[in-house]
């Protein structure tokens, strides 16, 4: 069985021509005029582009004492349904576990993805056992290891194993993910604020100020240099940390940021509503920051010093939500927002004008795609890639609500956003999961997507290296102690 899109205008990272797309096996086998298959799905008025990919998710994940709400199936459902094609999800030992151990418990969730995806390899302890496995993990098409600088207590990696697994990642050839804030000082703000009797979803923001996540940005990307890996920055929500991987890049390393969709277009005010519900469903670390931060993070994805957008989806019910009443610490931190990254992303990234819409694809799927090391299987249209496509259409709208949203949770942060420029066909290799704008999910059809080791350093170290190669220094003569 052949499909044909037919009558649209492809839309790549860096090309914009109008042609057909002819699909077979899963994978696109023409591009060109007067393509013919046996199913033709309508493109006109149409883009044609590489499926989103969503670099960070947590599906089902156990945190703060429960699970995320949103499993591999409800979560790859919402990607497709707003033209997410492939997610990747952080697989997380818990304290002591090893990491082949985790990998088999996300391989068994994974099972129900509507959707292809890969997996980040969180190292959350270090020790040898994580050395080792480290190798396996590599083996097993995972090349990217996440390390948290926050959550003491539970998920927060020091420095010295924060230096340790770098160094490792670096020598295997991955990238090295970092959660940057300064966990030992949001721990202090918290108990002081908790302290002070600010027991309010308002106290989360006030517990991981801009400076926490400065602080980190930059420190992260100084070990990263010393351990000569490239490094890649979740969440970037603030100028500070902005600021920070702007100038790492300036110098020549390799270090990439990653705003979301959240921080770009909601911002602090939301903690201040009166409805602690509504505080309360918006908490998630980093928190939403004011206008000037969000204005950063627009420029950098205009400019390129930021390079991805992403959901960091981890969303939580109501009733999981009120855990944290009189607590704030003990909310569960996550937001959703995988149906929406791209409707939201389009319109108020290209249809303002800030965004070209080949720099929607780039941000949206072609760079991560490039820097996980999985394009152009992923990230493009191209003959031989995989057949995850979006037909979008520029003209169509609709308000966001939680009525009609596909993740399971019973709200929605974007809740009566108008958005326009959404998917009218969306391809998940070859399958079309939404036809005309409806989903024909099919549970179990996403498939792992392993990748290959990039082998960078930043080069910036390798000049360290040199430099620094211990060199002992002859002397004649040692002075006797005390003079
Ligand atoms: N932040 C969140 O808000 N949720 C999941 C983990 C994280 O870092
Ligand atoms: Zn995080
Ligand atoms: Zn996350
Ligand atoms: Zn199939």
């Amino acid at each position: 069985m052949s499909t044909v899109i037919r009558g649209g205008t492809i839309v790549t990272a860096d090309l914009t021509y109008k042609a057909d797309v002819l699909i077979e096996g899963g994978r696109i086998a023409a591009i060109g005029d007067g393509l013919v298959g046996d199913k033709v799905l309508d493109a006109t008025g149409c883009l044609v582009m590489p499926g989103g990919i969503d670099p960070h998710t947590h599906l089902e994940m156990p945190f703060m004492g429960t699970y995320s709400a949103d499993d591999f199936d409800s979560g790859t459902r919402a990607a497709l349904a707003g033209g997410t094609t492939m997610v990747v999800d952080f697989a997380l030992p818990s304290p002591g576990q090893g990491l082949l151990d985790a990998l088999q418990m996300w391989d068994n969730k994974s099972g129900r993805a509507h959707c292809d995806y890969s997996f980040h390899m969180a190292v959350t302890w270090w020790g040898e056992q994580v050395f080792n496995e480290m190798q396996a993990v590599v083996d097993r098409g995972i090349t990217s290891f996440k390390h948290f600088m926050a959550y003491k207590g539970a998920l927060m990696v020091n420095d010295d194993e924060l230096f340790a697994s770098f160094r490792r990642v670096g020598d295997l050839g991955g990238v090295a993910l970092v959660h940057a804030e300064n966990g030992d000082v949001v721990a202090e703000l918290s108990a002081r604020l908790l302290a002070e009797g600010n027991t309010g979803p308002e106290a989360h923001a006030y517990s991981r100020p801009p400076q926490v996540e400065g602080e980190a940005t930059n420190r992260a990307i100084m070990v990263a240099d010393m351990a000569g890996v490239p490094l890649y920055v979740v969440h970037v929500s603030c100028e500070d940390s902005h600021e920070a991987i702007r100038r790492a890049r300036a110098q020549g390393k390799r270090v990439w940021g990653e705003p979301l969709i959240q921080h770009l277009t909601l911002d602090e005010s939301e903690y201040f509503n009166a409805d602690w519900d509504h505080a309360a469903r918006r908490v998630m670390s980093p928190p939403f920051r004011n206008r000037l931060h969000q204005d950063s993070l627009w420029a950098g994805l205009q400019s390129g010093s930021l390079s991805v957008v992403a959901t960091d989806h981890c969303a939580f019910t109501t009733q999981q939500k009120r855990t944290g009443i009189g607590d704030f610490t003990k909310i569960p931190n996550g937001t959703g927002g995988l149906e929406d990254r791209m409707p939201m992303l389009w319109t108020h990234g290209v249809a303002t004008g800030r965004l070209t819409p080949n720099e929607f694809v780039a941000v949206t799927s072609t760079n991560i795609a490039k820097i996980l090391g999985m394009y152009p299987r992923k990230g493009a249209v191209l003959v031989g890639s995989d057949a995850d496509l979006v037909v979008w259409d520029p003209e169509a709208e609709k308000t966001i609500t939680a009525g009609s949203q596909q993740s399971a949770i019973d709200y929605n942060v974007f809740e009566g956003q108008r958005v326009k420029g959404l998917p009218r066909h969306v391809l998940t290799r070859g399958h079309v999961a939404v036809d005309g704008g409806k989903l024909d999910p099919r549970e179990g059809h996403g498939e792992f997507v392993a990748r290959e080791p990039r082998g960078t350093v930043n080069r910036a170290l390798s000049a360290w290296k040199e430099l620094t190669a211990p060199r002992p220094v002859e002397r004649s003569g040692i002075p006797a102690s005390g003079v």
